[in-house]
């Protein structure tokens, strides 16, 4: 069954029965700090204080926050390379999060995974996994474990666009249909795979419509609009925790820079006037402007909500500056598991 999300009715979100209006305040403060978190990385990065890969989330941040915050605390979570703002939204500190970028020992991954290996299992944060769609089969083996153990937690999978083509996304999906399991899979579709745009890798580009193939639902949703995103994730859990089985969520989204640190914003592959066009629909400002409309915001409370990030910012850079560096003995620890809990 393929669906398309209704299109959202800016009355009725505006309306003083607007749904989920008593979170936007959260959700502006969250989609923020993931903003000006990655700006600051990316400017460490530059500055060589982070080293390794590093994928930045600018643009992309309703698409964390709208569907972590309709998650329980328990439910497993499991992303890419390209998590910060998952792990920041899921709830891990922006200080642990900046020191594992620096690769300090007060990392979240103690400094020995980096920015593409973030993980804190106390917030069932599953990772953070470089290995493009090798997290597809995890977020299916973790909405197992769940439904075997009778704990009604769910799973949810964030992926990208050009992960739908691996052969995971197929066997994954498949299992996870075959076996009725509690999952949630977002296809984070932001147009391109590296440089490739989608259309040049993907036989159809409406790749919700793959939900087909497994018999389950398959939802494309605006990613701009954190509460389409919220409304669409909302209903996947719903459905996951009734027992009816997994959900594919192709949620449409833009990153305003490039791929990794290595290359530019738009670079060969897209047009300034692309990357401009895009910035038109941009997360916080469209949640900004639902919320002055409704008169839950103004010029004050944003610029106090601005100061309270950024100091947050501030102190996980100079946390992760003054942090010390793995002892070299941490390269024997964590390398097994002695039980998985
Ligand atoms: C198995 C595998 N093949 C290739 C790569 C190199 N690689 C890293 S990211 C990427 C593109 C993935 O794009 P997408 O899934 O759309 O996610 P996005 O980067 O846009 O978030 C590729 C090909 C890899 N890490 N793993
Ligand atoms: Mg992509």
């Amino acid at each position: 069954m393929a669906t398309t999300t209704a299109p959202t009715s800016r009355s009725r979100r505006r309306g003083p029965d607007a749904p989920f209006a008593e979170h936007y305040r959260e959700w502006l403060r969250s989609m923020l700090l993931i903003r000006r978190f990655e700006e600051k990385v990316g400017e460490a990065y530059s500055l060589g204080q982070i080293g390794g890969f590093c994928h930045l989330y600018i643009g992309q941040e309703a698409v964390a926050v709208g569907t972590i915050s309709a998650l329980r605390p328990d439910d497993y979570v499991v992303s890419a390379y390209r998590e910060h703002g998952q792990a920041l939204a899921r709830g891990l500190s922006a200080r642990s999060v900046m020191a594992e970028l620096f690769g300090k020992a007060t990392g979240c991954s103690k400094g020995k995974g980096g920015s593409m290996h973030l993980f804190d299992a106390s917030l069932h944060f599953m990772g953070g996994h470089g290995i493009v769609g090798s997290q597809i089969p995890l977020g299916a083996g973790f909405a197992f474990a769940a439904k075997y153990r009778q704990t009604d937690q769910v799973s949810i999978t964030y992926f990208g666009e050009a992960a739908a083509n691996i052969g995971s996304f197929h066997e994954g999906l498949n299992l996870a249909a075959l076996w009725n399991l509690p999952a949630i899979f977002v296809i984070e579709n932001n147009g391109y795979g590296m440089g490739t745009a989608v259309q040049r890798a993907a036989a159809i580009t409406d790749l919700s419509l793959r939900a087909a193939s497994y018999g389950i639902p398959g939802i494309e949703v605006d990613g701009q609009d954190v509460v389409a995103v919220r409304e669409a994730t909302e209903a996947a859990v719903a459905r996951a925790r009734a027992g009816d089985g997994p959900s594919l969520l192709e949620i449409r989204t833009f990153r305003y820079v490039g791929h990794s640190m290595s290359d530019a914003a738009s670079g060969t592959y897209r047009t300034k006037e692309e990357l401009d066009l895009s910035r038109l629909r941009d997360p916080i400002i469209l949640l900004e402007t639902r919320m002055r409309d409704m008169s839950l915001l103004d010029d004050a409370q944003l610029a106090a909500l601005e100061a309270e990030v950024q100091a947050v910012v501030a102190d996980a850079l100079q946390f992760a500056q003054d942090s010390p560096e793995p002892e070299p003995g941490e390269l024997w620890t964590d390398v097994y598991a002695p039980e998985a809990s």
